[in-house]
């Protein structure tokens, strides 16, 4: 060996421990983006991360309106284990001819976006450059139905689960399933065929409870309507029994066994989940597609509200549970935002904030993120409407103009999927709670609102001059500065 080989390899050494040296001293935040399943994540993180690489039209984003953003990039994801977001997939559907929203997500994954920028102070800017990991996990979003589980015995959740499956507004899917339970002893001797029929028409009154309309919320466990490598598994051959009398199920009962298989469930599904991508999390921003449920009446929006309230609550536990011995309490900002704000006139943001705010307010009251910052914002991560008024004999409706899904429907009209329309979604009520006080029956499509599914924008993601364009949003530029700004200085 040469004595240049020596040196040139020594070189290389340095050269790496160095640049592990400047990853371990470069701080990390970890943003969580929560959300049910259809409410916007994948949507949302691919606007964030081509925000970030690329630039664009982001005057609320400080650092890059001065810029100071000297450049981002996409990092291998720290954990080896987890498959990283599919950013250039996702980019390049959205560029396809025609342009197509990425897919539902149907396993974990993570990405590593690295900023570098200068900072404000020139006593900072003499020590060199700033520097900041941002990672972010992705999922599909019925997971997150898991999370009330944690703090729930068997018995609670079986009695709670046929409660929400007899609500008026599942009843019709339930039925088989129901009829199954009502003939069934939790106090009879345990039964496999028992356990695995059960399951298998529990399973399937979920998957019915949600096929009307995949956007709305569904009940759970979450593996049961997207198993990911669990499908087949004995971890998903249960369903909710309540006992036959008092709270307990006896040794060798039935009941007993369920019991068994939840807790397994939970011990072997849902705490990983929670204790690696939720417990140790900086920032949160929850997406809610309230626009989804508003459209589809008073019993979906409680639906939504009930569920968020639930699954906030695990952020703030009670005292000596497994949950509480796990999460490190700093989450110091919190954004609850309305996705798919292009849906409506900008006129009807306001509103749109307001039902928010009432979703948030109960869970917050629940979950209540002692001493976090919070923002309630309505954003679309990526704008596929544009606006316009129309004339209705002498009112001008403030309209919405994009190219509806193919099979979106408007009174008799069927949409192709290739045509412009220009639609009037309706006015939201000016009192967000006379949503929720629709009597029961009224539950089923709203009278008032409906909301069409547009086509994603037709986007170049480059000129012919190399330049990177900006993707249209609304106010991604404003949850950005919240998330990230103050960490940018
Ligand atoms: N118009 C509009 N539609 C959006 C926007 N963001 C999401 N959508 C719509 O909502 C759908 C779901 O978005 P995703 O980002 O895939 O939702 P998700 O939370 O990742 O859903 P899961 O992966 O199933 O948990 C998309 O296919 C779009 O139809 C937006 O900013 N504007
Ligand atoms: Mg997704």
């Amino acid at each position: 060996m040469r004595l240049s080989d020596l040196t040139e390899a020594t070189a290389d050494t340095l050269r790496s421990a160095g640049a592990i040296l400047l990853d371990l001293m470069t701080p990390t935040l970890r943003l969580g983006v929560t959300g049910l399943a259809r409410s916007g994540k994948t949507v949302f993180i691919t606007a964030l991360v081509r925000s970030l690489v690329a630039g664009g039209r982001l005057p609320f984003f400080v650092a890059m309106a001065e810029g100071r953003v000297a450049r981002a990039y996409l990092e291998p994801q720290p954990d080896d284990a987890i498959p990283r977001f599919a950013y250039e997939e996702h980019l390049a559907l959205l560029a396809s001819d025609p342009p197509q929203w990425p897919e539902s997500t149907k396993r974990i994954n993570q990405l590593r976006v690295t900023i570098e920028y200068t900072h404000i102070s020139a006593l900072r800017r003499a020590v060199g450059p700033g520097r900041l990991h941002v990672d972010i996990v992705d999922y599909p979003g019925e997971w997150l139905l898991d999370l009330p589980l944690l703090e729930m015995s068997f018995a609670d959740w079986s009695s709670l689960a046929v409660a929400d499956a007899r609500a008026p507004h599942r009843a019709g899917a339930a039925k088989a399933w129901l009829d199954y339970l009502s003939v069934l002893d939790a106090g009879a001797p345990a039964d496999e065929q028992a356990a695995l029929t059960g399951a298998g028409l529990f399973t399937r009154y979920l998957q019915a409870a949600r096929t009307p309309d995949p956007e709305l919320t569904a009940p759970g466990p979450g593996r049961f309507l997207l198993p990911g490598d669990l499908a087949g598994s004995p971890l998903l051959t249960f369903f909710p029994l309540p006992p036959a009398g008092g709270s307990t199920y006896r040794r060798g009962t039935l009941g007993a066994l369920l019991a068994r298989r939840f807790d397994s469930y939970k011990a072997h599904v849902v705490k990983p989940f929670f204790r690696d991508h939720f417990a140790r999390l900086d920032r949160q921003i929850v997406l809610v597609d309230a626009l989804s449920a508003v459209n589809a009446g008073a019993g979906a929006l409680s639906d939504l509200q009930r569920t968020m309230e639930a699954v906030l609550k695990c952020f703030r536990p009670g005292a000596n549970t497994w949950l509480s011995g796990i999460l490190a309490p700093r989450i110091d900002r919190l954004m609850f935002a309305a996705t798919k704000a292009d849906h409506l006139h900008h006129t009807s943001h306001d509103r749109l904030e307001a039902i928010l705010r009432l979703i948030a307010d109960k869970a917050m009251a629940r979950a209540a993120f002692a001493g976090a910052e919070v923002k309630v914002m309505a954003l679309a991560a990526l704008r596929a409407t544009r606006e316009a008024e129309a004339k209705s004999g002498r009112q001008r409706l403030p309209c919405i103009v994009g190219v509806p899904l193919p099979g979106e429907r408007l009174g008799a009209k069927v949409f192709d999927g290739k045509a412009e329309a220009a639609v009037f979604p309706g006015d939201l009520p000016e009192d967000p709670a006379s949503l929720l006080l629709a009597p029961p029956a009224a539950a089923g499509h709203s009278e008032d609102v409906h909301f069409l599914r547009f086509r994603p924008p037709r986007v170049s993601l480059e000129t012919p001059s190399g330049e990177e364009p900006a993707l249209p949003h609304i106010r991604l530029d404003r949850a950005i500065e919240f998330l990230l700004g103050d960490r940018l200085v």
